[in-house]
């Protein structure tokens, strides 16, 4: 059967193909430093070479395919996404940024054209840290930022970063050997799904996004005394996860109201969790970002200080790690409109708006001018199974990027 697209058909098939390689037969789960990470990377290697790219992987683990310009010394043009997923994750989250240029460039090769810039492309490790808490692992590393101290981060099984970048075949002392020195990378061009409802809800495909929310997240552990379902008084117990209960319960009430201000408590767990006694330890996660840093931080100590007067209140004890702290940042203003121009020389309209999710490209914004193409996905829904695109979106988001690549000038 001929194909309905020019890029649409194969890239929705390598991203079944890609949805397919996950930790659990049920959901789709691929976190860092594991077998699947390593599969994933080999068969997206070979659709890379297949496109006429160069490939290596990197110090830091990211899979790393290189188109050369026309010149030696051309400057470089860096796209791409993470490869990695959240637990019972969608298969567009991500995966689609790093499709999508392979797609560009194998179009490049086989028309034998080549541009006054080099053109990488980039899949990230670890941009959720669903394994570690500690994200970004592989933009922060390629960006010069990578803090060692995340290697003493610790999985649900206590293996460190450290320790599983050895098991895993890398060097943790060498992340930072991958770091790109300042002014050799143009830009960076990220296209991802917005997940969330504003293009859909304005019957558009493509949007340029003009900022990225930075986000906080803090480890909580709240500690009381484990005690006998049946024999202690309600009055007498020193249950950690009814304080923890009634601090999620604050983050939303502070969250809610003030624009671009989220606030998420996506992991919870009782200690030592079993039905007939009263949780003695209760360990949860804060997730809080917003469109500006006072804003976030603002909440952030407001919830802190909850915090400290419920366990308080409830003869408790607690302790906060900050696994994580990224800024809000800006896309750069001439790459926002390369990609505009790029959008409507498709025949179509579009929008600017921020993205509230985080992205690598506001780790790449440490090393140079950043932007970012958002991809209308259905109901707005991502972080799920139910993730949709549509292929006739697919198609015109490739297009447009194309459009992007072969348009693209450094910017001064
Ligand atoms: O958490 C985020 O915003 C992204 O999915 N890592
Ligand atoms: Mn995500
Ligand atoms: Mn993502």
């Amino acid at each position: 059967m001929a194909a309905a697209f020019r890029f649409a058909d194969r890239m929705l098939a390598q991203l079944d193909a890609l949805g397919r390689i996950s930790e659990h037969s049920d959901f789709l789960l691929r976190t860092f430093l594991t077998p699947e990470q390593k599969a994933a990377h080999e068969q997206v290697a070979q659709w890379m070479r297949e496109a006429g790219m160069d490939v290596e992987q990197d110090t830091a683990g990211n899979v790393v395919g290189r188109y050369a310009g026309a010149g030696a010394d051309a400057p470089v043009l860096m796209l791409g996404s993470h490869l990695d997923t959240v637990r019972n994750a969608g298969k567009y989250d991500g995966m689609l940024g790093v499709i999508a240029p392979i797609a560009c460039v194998a179009d490049l090769h086989r028309r034998g054209v080549r541009l006054p810039h080099a053109i990488e492309v980039v899949g990230f490790v670890n941009e959720e840290g669903t394994r570690f808490g500690s994200p970004m692992t592989g933009s922060r590393a390629i960006a010069g930022t990578f803090d060692p101290a995340m290697l003493q981060a610790r999985d649900r099984q206590g293996v460190s970063m450290g320790e599983a970048y050895k098991a895993f075949g890398l060097d943790p002392d060498r992340i930072g050997a991958c770091a790109r020195p300042p002014g050799k990378v143009a830009a960076f061009m990220e296209l991802h799904i917005e997940q969330g409802p504003v293009l859909e809800h304005n019957n558009l495909a493509l949007g340029v996004v003009t900022a990225i929310s930075g986000a906080r997240r803090h480890r909580v552990e709240i500690v009381g005394l484990a005690g006998h379902a049946g024999t202690v008084p309600m009055g007498q117990r020193q249950d950690a996860l009814l304080a923890a209960a009634e601090v999620a319960l604050c983050i939303e009430r502070r969250c809610t109201g003030t624009p671009t201000l989220v606030g998420t408590v996506g992991m919870m767990e009782a200690l030592p969790g079993a039905m007939n006694v009263i949780p003695g330890k209760a360990v949860f996660s804060v997730d809080i970002r917003a469109g500006d840093d006072a804003t976030r931080d603002a909440a952030i100590d407001d919830v802190l200080g909850e915090l400290a007067a419920i366990c308080g209140r409830r003869k408790l004890q607690h302790s906060v790690t900050e696994l994580y702290r990224s800024t809000a940042t800006p896309c750069h203003p001439a790459l926002m409109q390369m990609a505009e121009d790029a959008i409507r020389a498709q025949g179509i309209d579009t929008m600017r708006l921020p993205s509230g999710a985080g992205h690598d490209a506001a780790t790449m914004a440490d090393l140079c001018p950043i932007g970012m193409i958002f991809m209308r996905c259905t109901r707005g829904i991502s972080h799920n199974p139910l993730e949709a695109v549509l292929p006739e979106d697919v198609e015109l988001a490739t297009t447009a990027l194309l459009r992007f690549v072969e348009d693209f000038r450094p910017v001064r």
